[in-house]
């Protein structure tokens, strides 16, 4: 028998989901690359990855890092999970196929293409809006913030009624991956009640007759999954399809807004548009963290994890990490963004990726021609988020083409 030498953890006392990383992570994501491949965080006692190369493997590994056990702090095997777990992101393959396969069919590219001129069409309309007024306004608010809105649901089938509770569902759900702090409990009051909601809007019944929902039943029908399953997978589609695409749009939004030699660039260089929107998820992860949980000891990088461990895998300190990435913290349309872990990797990486990708196309394509540049008209302030990087308002001026 070989005896594998192991070392010690380096222990880090900050805690991650404190207001003050969660204002600005990168001091203490540059501390946790560091320190080393694995460490262990006091504040939560659980163990954390911040370099790109153990992120990318322990996502790539859902044998020893699982996820059936919550993608959060709580570990579900002896925790009551806040709400039923999800079909998708709360479950390991075998029962985590059927759902995922369906899911990515009604979100295929292909699914999108029917799509894709109405949503053009509704960016022009929401834009030309925009545009046509004070050339100062919040981004976070006219557009990010609004876009998602006009054409998520409506693709998704839900009726007019109760869609303001779509954001503070996800937000909600977002900061529920985290420790039991303020941010939880500020969302704690209304979980009765908005839960209720998105419940009530996954039956058949409730869903139009076409769309994303309508395309789960469907799949239902044809025994691809069982009827049990397809309300809980509608529900997937509400709680992580609208908040996600809305930090997304803003952080490119923000970062073109930051880097006026790549907004001309996008402007003479369309074809740049997905090169913009991936590596603006590189840089500013809009989903910072995700949890797994290790199903036996796990040696990385000659550290032991035991099994049962909760582990912390930080996405956005892996998108800039400099063993990776050159001048990491550079929005730059010369790079090739492809492998950051911004929509996770492995058989869990986003389903609805292409979703996020056609409404940052539909919504940036209305705006290039139209604005000869864009800049920050003020500071703009973060929505603090357990798991999200977030604006809360996203002050900008605009100057139009004549
Ligand atoms: C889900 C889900 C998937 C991804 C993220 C997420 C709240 C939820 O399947 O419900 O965040």
């Amino acid at each position: 028998m070989t005896v594998v030498p192991t070392t010690a953890a380096p222990v880090l006392a900050e805690d991650p989901f404190g207001d003050d990383v969660l204002t600005d992570p990168h001091p203490f994501h540059e501390a946790l690359r560091e320190a080393g491949p694995v460490v262990f965080l006091e504040c939560c006692s659980v163990w954390a990855m911040g370099r790109h190369a153990e992120v990318h493997a322990a996502l790539t590994d859902w044998q020893r890092f699982q996820s059936a056990a919550g993608v959060g702090l709580s570990n579900f095997t002896t925790e009551k999970p806040w709400r039923p777990p999800s079909l998708l992101l709360e479950a390991d393959p075998p029962r985590h196929d059927a759902p995922r396969h369906v899911l990515a069919d009604v979100l295929s590219p292909r699914a999108l293409r029917k799509l894709r001129a109405a949503w053009a069409a509704d960016a022009e309309r929401l834009v030309a809006e925009v545009l046509s007024g004070d050339p100062e306004f919040d981004a976070a608010e006219r557009l990010s913030g609004a876009f998602p809105l006009r054409v998520f649901p409506d693709a998704v089938g839900l009726p007019q009624g109760g869609r303001e509770n779509l954001l503070p569902y996800g937000d909600h759900a977002f900061n529920a991956f985290g420790p039991p702090n303020h941010l939880v409990e500020k969302g704690a009051a209304r979980v009765a009640e908005l839960s209720g909601w998105v419940g009530s809007r996954c039956a058949r019944e409730a869903l139009a007759p076409e769309g994303f929902g309508a395309d789960i039943w469907a799949a239902a029908d044809r025994g691809e999954i069982t009827p049990e399953q397809a309300p809980l997978i509608v529900r997937s589609l509400l709680t992580a399809g609208v908040d996600t695409t809305v930090h997304a749009l803003s952080a490119i939004l923000y970062a073109l807004a930051t880097h006026p030699g790549q907004w001309d660039r996008l402007r003479q260089d369309p074809s740049l548009m997905r090169t913009a929107f991936d590596e603006a998820v590189r840089l500013e992860s809009p989903v910072q963290t995700f949890f797994r949980t290790t199903t036996q000891d796990v040696s990385v990088a000659g550290t032991r994890i035991p099994a049962g461990e909760k582990v912390l895998l930080f996405l956005g300190s892996a998108n800039r990490d400099p063993r990776r990435w050159d001048r990491p913290d550079e929005f730059d349309l010369s790079r090739d963004p492809s492998g950051h872990v911004g929509f996770g990797m492995g058989i869990h990486q986003c389903v609805g990726q292409h979703v996020a990708r056609l409404e940052a196309e539909a919504l940036l394509h209305a705006m290039l021609p139209r604005v000869r540049r864009i800049e920050l008209a003020g500071r703009p302030r973060r929505h603090l988020n357990n798991t999200l990087r977030a604006w809360g308002s996203l002050p900008v001026r605009v100057e139009l083409e004549r």
